[in-house]
């Protein structure tokens, strides 16, 4: 690892460390929140840390707050990579993507590759909604795409299944490529979707074209850009590092619950 890397990596770290105390203080509010409620005390026991500040912030759905057009931030930033530059990626971008293609695979019953304009063609979904990064930005911005649900019913993971893994078109300097993963409960959640626009135009290259996840209820961190192929799996163990993802892999949560 190169220097500028450790004091970047130092960063962030703090940041995570800063959010994690931020989270603890939620919990007190949640605690407070939860008896003034009178909710039952067996509910609150069962459920763990994580979740219970998840349902404190968001709705009774269990869904991340949406908001309208006019609370979008005026730009979004981009932030990790903003372009893989390899030159895979740059004959793939150079003709819109027209012969990039989403694989997925691992344990399914039917695999799939899918192109843009099959994914466009699919039942979109439409959602605005506020990313937070550990290194201290929010934006709000307009998604769409596919729900990652539909893709699933159709490839149908096989009962073993319990991860789905992205896998992106970047690396590090060191060579590591980024990658994430989700359990399949986030995978089929509403919100959680496969966007192929931003703000009503193609996704950006520095946002992660031509697909990149929106996991609207985790950190930016687990929100995939540049995906090339998914694969669900059993566990992720064995996958680079062997804890789910690429800052996973350098002592990140798995969980990134906002
Ligand atoms: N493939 C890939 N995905 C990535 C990253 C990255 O470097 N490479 N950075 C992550 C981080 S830390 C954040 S905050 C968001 C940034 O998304 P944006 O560039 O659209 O703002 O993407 C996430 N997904
Ligand atoms: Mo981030």
């Amino acid at each position: 690892m190169n220097h500028k890397f450790d004091r970047k990596f130092d960063r962030r770290r703090f940041l995570l460390h800063a959010a994690k105390l931020g989270a603890v203080f939620l919990l007190g509010g949640c605690d407070r929140l939860s008896r003034t409620a009178a909710f039952p005390s067996v509910l609150d026991a069962a459920e763990g840390l994580t979740r219970r500040v998840q349902h404190w912030i968001t709705s009774e759905k269990g869904e991340a707050r949406e908001y309208t057009e006019a609370d979008l931030s005026p730009t979004f930033p981009s932030n990790g990579s903003t372009n893989p530059g390899t030159d895979e990626y740059l004959a793939l971008s150079s003709d819109g993507f027209a012969s990039w293609r989403l694989s997925v695979g691992g344990l399914v019953e039917r695999t799939a590759s899918l192109s843009l304009s099959e994914l466009r063609a699919l039942p979109a979904r439409t959602q605005i909604t506020r990313h937070d990064c550990v290194e201290g930005w929010s934006a709000i911005g307009k998604w769409k795409g596919v729900r990652l649900g539909k893709i699933l019913e159709w490839v149908r993971p096989l009962p073993e299944a319990r991860y789905v893994v992205f896998f992106c078109a970047d690396s590090d300097e060191d060579g590591l490529q980024y990658y994430e993963s989700v359990d399949l409960e986030d995978a089929y959640h509403p919100q959680t979707i496969l966007a192929y626009e931003l703000n009503d135009r193609p996704l950006p290259i520095e946002n992660g074209a031509p697909i990149r996840l929106r996991l609207e209820r985790q950190l930016g961190y687990k929100m995939a850009k540049y995906i090339m192929r998914i694969e669900l799996v059993r566990s992720f163990s064995s996958v680079a590092g062997g804890k789910g993802g690429y800052w996973e892999d350098q002592g990140y949560e798995w969980y990134a619950g906002i």
